[in-house]
């Protein structure tokens, strides 16, 4: 059975990676310093499968020690502070976890000759800034904005340099905007439907930045495991960089319209002055991992009714 290393994994995305992982049947360690993860999302699965660490990323020695020990067949890089306002703040520390971590798990694989069958590296739209070329394609002009954006830029080269120079089977992934089961509404800066749906749960105002009519190519974390999945599994798709999207946007005042009719109920609207450096228009093109044989399941009416219902 394989086995896997998803760092980050008890946070949103990487917690849904490992329950379709261990209900699968393989073997899954996890390095989370539950900086932003919980252990809740996790706890639950087959303890004989599962193996949680509660470690930082950036402690060198306990990863170098974990990846001679284990010997993963894949490697999934989730582990990030996730928060671009929190980069804002805290650029140099928030580098360390997103961007030098990183490096010394690929130095330590390079150096020691670790043979995994497949490394993958989570990266984002975010690299794609503000430039309004849309759809977003992986060969459009990247404007990293934030130390965040940056952090994620560079890791992901990083990720394809070693491919290329040092032979390590790597591939990285552009997230788009992700949400689903377990994504936490907690922060300012959580995803902006786990926020809404929070505040029609517990009848409180929602705070909208702008008019509504910004759009976001919503994806639903099921479609992103499946992306995930297909990226380390196929041989042939190694070294390059995939979006992970649907390939369609709705603005927030129609996902909010889809929210109301199925909940049969109105959300409390606060209006607010548009954030600053907030993205207008965002959708990715997915030419290139459909051509990879990917395609969402969800588009944004079944990815919601399958969240409302708490799947
Ligand atoms: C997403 C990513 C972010 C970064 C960025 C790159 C998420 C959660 N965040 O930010 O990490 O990769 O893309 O472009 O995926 N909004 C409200 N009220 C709220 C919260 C949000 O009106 O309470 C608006 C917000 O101003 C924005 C939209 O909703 O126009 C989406 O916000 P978001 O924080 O969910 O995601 P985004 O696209 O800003």
């Amino acid at each position: 059975m394989d086995k896997y290393l998803i760092t980050g994994g008890a946070g949103f995305i990487g917690s849904n990676l490992a329950a379709r992982v261990v209900a699968a049947g393989s073997y899954v360690q996890i390095v989370d310093d539950l900086s932003m993860g919980k252990r809740e999302n996790i706890d639950y699965l087959d303890k004989e499968r599962l193996t949680f660490h509660k470690e930082s990323i950036t402690n060198y020695e306990f990863m170098r020690e974990l990846l001679m020990r284990e010997k993963f067949d894949y490697i999934v890089l989730l582990g990030a502070v996730a928060g671009v306002a929190a980069s804002v703040e805290n650029p140099y520390k928030t580098h360390q976890v997103n961007q030098e971590a990183n490096i010394n798990l690929f130095e330590t694989i390079r150096k020691n000759n670790l043979k995994p069958k497949k490394i993958l590296f989570a990266s984002s739209a975010a690299v794609y800034g503000n430039n309004p070329e849309l759809p977003k394609k992986e060969s459009s002009p990247i404007e990293p904005l934030t130390p965040y954006a940056i952090d994620k830029f560079a890791s992901e080269r990083y990720a394809l340099t070693y491919g290329r120079l040092y032979g390590l089977p790597t591939v990285a992934t552009r997230f788009f905007n992700v949400y689903g089961p377990k994504q936490n509404p907690a922060s300012l800066y959580s995803g902006v439907l786990s926020i809404i749906l929070n505040c029609l749960k517990e009848n409180n105002q929602f705070k909208l930045y702008g008019d509504g009519s910004q759009t976001r190519d919503f994806t639903y974390v099921e479609d992103v495991v499946d992306a995930i999945l297909l990226l380390l599994h196929n041989d042939s798709l190694v070294n390059d960089v995939y979006n992970v999207a649907t390939g369609n946007s709705v603005s927030l005042n129609e996902v909010i319209g889809i929210f109301e009719k199925r909940l049969h109920q109105q959300l409390k609207v606060e209006k607010f002055p548009e954030r600053q450096g907030d993205i207008k228009f965002s959708e990715a093109d997915i030419s290139k991992i459909t051509a990879a044989s990917f395609k969402a399941k969800y588009a944004i009416s079944a990815g919601l009714e399958k969240y409302i219902n708490g799947e």
